[in-house]
């Protein structure tokens, strides 16, 4: 597949999501190469008359819906989203997702869990039997983040430090770390994020389960869609 291809992927399955977006609703937009294009068609809609306020994942990402022209709401102003397009890293067959790549999970998951429902847009690549082979991104506190890498690493997984180009540690919206963090297959996701959410300085893990109601994943001119039971 070239990058033609996936970023084709990426723009059908965001423009089914997109048609899912109607007037008066808060929506909360994602984060990353996939949730981008559909902030932009979001972006195309509202210049068209569609009438909705949006909630952004992160700072990229609410630069990019103000540069849309998209009105924008906080927490302070709504009791709830109505629906969040966001992107994957990787999804199982239960819709369990691996998120964070882009290091911005900690607010998708807040918005996610504030969102009567999550629709998760990616390519084909996506689609995974088992969680794993994508590194879990954990965000941590900075103060002590050594410890917090010993303890993951005591359930078995190797934890690197996010880095930026310059070889200084990546530190996301909220001011914290990102370890990546390779399983290898995670067998059991549920109690994976039971003992990472146990380990004192870990804020939030890239695991999102029982979080997303569908993926509208695009496979060359395809495009499928599946739902959580
Ligand atoms: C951002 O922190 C991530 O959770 C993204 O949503 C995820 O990495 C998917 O990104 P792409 O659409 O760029 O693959």
């Amino acid at each position: 597949m070239t990058t033609n291809d996936a970023e084709r992927e990426k723009e059908l399955s965001a423009a089914a999501a997109v048609a899912l977006v109607e007037d008066g609703m808060v929506v909360g937009l994602g984060t990353g190469s996939t949730a981008k294009h559909a902030v932009r068609m979001i972006g195309e809609r509202v210049r068209a008359g569609l009438k909705i306020r949006g909630i952004p994942t992160s700072s990229v990402t609410k630069t990019q819906a103000d540069q849309e022209g998209i009105p924008l709401v906080g927490f302070d102003e709504i009791t709830k989203i109505d629906l969040t397009i966001d992107g994957a890293d990787e999804f199982d067959p239960h819709l369990r997702l691996t998120k964070g790549g882009g290091g911005a999970l900690l607010f998708e998951k807040i918005v996610a869990a504030a969102s009567d429902r999550l629709i998760v847009v990616c390519d084909a690549k996506k689609e995974v039997p088992f969680l794993g082979a994508f590194p879990l991104p954990v965000e941590v506190v900075p103060f002590g983040w050594q410890q917090v890498a010993a303890r993951i690493k005591e359930l078995g997984a190797q934890a690197g430090l996010r880095t930026r180009s310059d070889g200084k540690p990546f530190v996301t919206d909220a001011h914290h770390y990102i370890l990546d963090c390779r399983f290898g297959e995670i067998r059991d996701p549920p109690a994976l994020a039971r003992a990472l959410d146990a380990i004192v300085g870990v804020v939030e893990h890239g695991l999102f389960i029982d979080l997303a109601d569908r993926v509208i994943l695009a496979e060359g001119d395809r495009v499928r869609e599946i739902k959580r039971h």
